[in-house]
């Protein structure tokens, strides 16, 4: 039996635009589900841009005002892939209007504006799921496998790293298209918003609630030319971060984030150190998992390089033949598939808006740390 049409309204074009519509592009051909995803309306305010976008991925039309495409009755999914200070905006529009809702991390600019959001869609009843892509990359699903087996027994330790090096110069301006993750109007913060926060939702997911934090940030570079304003303004957003932190299980952290680290892209790392066996993986190797059982015979014992791309790996049945390894814009291709069938059987996909507000409540909590020199307790969800 054909599948039913999911028709998508994709607001923003830029390089989440992209991995998500390259993602409903896909899905379909690799997963059975009873939806399929249909390029139906891309939304932006610069005509030339959006209609040259949706040429490129095979949208069916376009919109340049983003309330027009809300209320659109040949429209059942939103797709907010806008800078995060909009967010809030178009979720509650597009609640109202009963439309699905897939929105980009972080979900809003802090903890009380996605308790909004929530509420609203929650109210709304309407299908939500938030773009935290790394908990699909099959290694990632696997060490959620492992641990939930009980397989690292105790969690004593987790460590996580999300390093980057593309806004040392100061000659880099802030706002505006892509840079407007280092406007703090438009972002809401810097590293803790846009990386932490993969880390923290990461790690919400294999190691439960964090419990409270101690944080340091820093702004490296202090003023750069706003490409909205033509003027040098003072930045605003974190360029750096570390803290401490407790989970509710009694384990201990550290984070750390930065766009200064000289040498790294994307490096996405986290280890855990259990009571009977350790786990780590890295973005870089994003398809290995690294594994050390005690109860190997000690003979043998070491850290096992596990290659991620066996026909009983998390996800990779649905793609090539064992051995083959698939990437980065393959997470996006599962969140997809996982929404479909989560809105199918009624069991929601996660992480949904109410999830992800968890992860904004550490943010939060990170920050005003770093900005008070103390420790502070997270707000639960
Ligand atoms: C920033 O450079 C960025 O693109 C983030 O916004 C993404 O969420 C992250 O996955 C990669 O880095």
């Amino acid at each position: 039996m054909a599948a039913t049409p999911l028709r998508i309204g994709m607001i923003g074009y830029g390089f989440m635009g992209r991995a998500h519509s390259n993602a409903y592009r896909k899905v379909g051909n690799f997963f059975q589900l009873d939806r399929t995803p249909v390029l139906q309306a891309a939304c932006a305010r610069d005509a030339a841009k959006i209609k040259s976008f949706a040429d490129q991925w095979g949208y069916a039309s376009i919109e340049t005002d983003w309330r027009k495409l809300v209320e659109r009755k040949d429209i059942d999914a939103i797709d907010i892939c806008t800078p995060n200070n909009t967010h809030k905006e178009i979720a509650l529009a597009a609640a109202a209007n009963g439309k699905m809702i897939l929105c980009e991390k972080p979900l809003s600019m802090d903890g009380p504006e996605g308790r909004v959001m929530v509420e609203a869609i929650e109210k709304a009843k309407v299908p939500n799921m938030v773009w935290y892509n790394y908990r699909r990359v099959p290694a990632v699903t696997l060490a959620k496998n492992l641990i939930d087996e009980g397989k690292l027994g105790r969690i004593f330790h987790y460590r996580a790293k999300f390093l980057q090096d593309w806004t040392i110069s100061p000659d880099l301006p802030q706002g505006g298209n892509g840079l407007w993750r280092l406007d703090v109007g438009a972002a809401g913060s810097g590293v803790t918003g846009d990386l932490l926060a993969h880390c923290i939702d990461t790690a919400i997911w294999l190691n439960g609630d964090i419990d409270s934090v101690c944080a340091m940030t820093e702004t490296f570079v202090k003023e750069r030319q706003h490409n909205l304003t033509g003027k040098k303004e003072k930045v605003g957003i974190d360029d750096a971060c570390a803290f401490l932190c407790r989970f509710a299980n009694g384990s201990l952290a550290t984070f750390e984030s930065t766009r200064y680290a000289r040498g790294h892209k994307a490096q996405y790392v986290f280890e855990i150190n259990g009571e009977n066996a350790s786990i780590a993986w890295d973005l870089h190797d994003l398809h290995r998992l690294q594994y050390f059982d005690y109860k190997d015979e000690s003979k043998i014992r070491g850290w096992h390089n596990v290659h991620v791309s066996d026909g009983d790996h998390p996800y990779i049945g649905n793609w090539w033949v064992p051995g083959l390894q698939i990437g980065y814009e393959h997470s996006f291709v599962h969140q997809v598939a996982d929404f479909i069938e989560g809105v199918s059987k009624g069991k929601p996909a996660q992480p949904d808006f109410r999830d992800a507000l968890r992860t904004q409540f550490v943010c939060d909590a990170v920050l005003k740390s770093a900005r008070e020199g103390t420790w502070e307790k997270v707000e639960r969800v």
